[in-house]
């Protein structure tokens, strides 16, 4: 049995592009034998399902897990197939095809991901593929390891059928040429937007699965790697619990391993949104006073309720439900 409650203020997210939203309202189905999160393992089952969500508004990378999902298919299909959506388009200059490259001009890629089970899967450091998400799944469900980086995993990935892809796109070789003459290396704070996509979703058995997919950050030294691929860091799933994904400066989300930490406080308690601010906290406390980063970081709990928080302004997370396709802002420790 359903009912609709209004959610309190603190909690409640803003909607852009949310029709079945009334009067900007944002109300959510709950259900009434709503279990206590204070033993969220107990709850066997997902309340809000089939659920999609993805880090930043990637309307079509949601579609098409949606699709995936409202036909029966499984979390972790529907996670891949969501993400590839991103890796193949040449605009998203922070994913796959068309990702900004390393100092060197060599565009190189990270991504993991992660099923019901606790399996998982990573590449990193990976050149010349289009789905590098598809690779890790490989290695997964193929290899005994869960990480392969570089030239091994290119290598598997050949051996496995993935055809070698020139990554940069006239547009990036322009802006990788431009940067050379300019430029000394720093990071600089949402210099790319962080497109990275990470997604999760709950299937209709109610199990989660995840995926991220990234080229990392634009211009960083050759042979860096990042939080994305790194599980616990950039994508973290327990099938109990829920499961969380980040988006921003890996090293800080690394730091912290940030995924796993909002996933065991979501276990611990917490709704996903309190442990997204929780995450981003303890990065602030260790860099007080800093402000030249962003991290954004996305929750889902197994009972599909969702949350996100980021350390400035502008992190926004897109959505799928049976309610619809819905665009989130979330909050930020650091207002305007
Ligand atoms: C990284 N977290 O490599 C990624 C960057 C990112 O959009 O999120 N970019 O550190």
């Amino acid at each position: 049995m359903t009912a609709q409650i209004r959610l309190p203020m603190k909690r409640r997210q803003f909607l852009k592009n949310a029709p079945l939203s009334a009067a900007g309202l944002l109300s959510v189905p709950v259900f009434a034998n709503y279990q206590d999160r204070k033993d969220p393992t107990s709850v066997t089952k997902s309340l809000i399902k089939p659920l999609v969500v993805c880090t930043w508004n990637f309307k079509n990378a949601t579609a098409k897990a949606w699709e995936i999902l409202s036909n029966h298919g499984t979390s972790l299909d529907a996670v891949e197939q969501g993400v590839m959506v991103e890796e193949a388009d040449p605009t998203n200059e922070t994913v796959g095809l068309g990702g900004r490259p390393d100092r060197d001009g060599n565009v190189t890629l990270d991504a993991c991901i992660m099923d019901k089970d606790g399996n998982c899967g990573s590449v990193v450091y990976l050149q010349n593929i289009v789905h590098p998400i598809s690779v890790a799944r490989k290695v997964m469900e193929l290899t005994p390891h869960i990480i392969l980086a570089g030239k091994g995993a290119e290598q598997f990935a050949y051996e496995n059928g993935f055809k070698k892809t020139n990554l940069l796109t006239e547009s990036t070789k322009k802006q990788y040429e431009a940067w050379k003459t300019t430029s000394t290396y720093e990071t600089i704070i949402n210099i790319e937007n962080h497109d990275t996509i990470g997604m999760l979703a709950i299937d209709g058995n109610g199990d989660l699965a995840g995926a991220c997919t990234t080229s990392g950050m634009a211009y960083k030294m050759a042979g860096r790697v990042g939080d994305s691929p790194i599980i616990g860091a950039g994508l973290f799933v327990d099938n109990e619990v829920g499961g969380a994904t980040a988006t921003g400066v890996g090293e800080e989300v690394i730091k912290t391993v940030g995924s796993f930490l909002i996933v065991e406080l979501m276990r611990q308690g917490k709704s996903p949104q309190e442990a997204c601010e929780e995450g981003v906290r303890r990065i602030m406390k260790k860099n007080q006073g800093r402000t030249d980063f962003q991290i954004g970081f996305l929750a889902i709990n197994k009972q599909g309720e969702t949350g996100g928080y980021c350390v400035h302004p502008g992190f926004t997370y897109s959505q799928f439900t049976n309610q619809g396709q819905t665009e989130q802002t979330v909050e930020s420790y650091y207002k305007k």
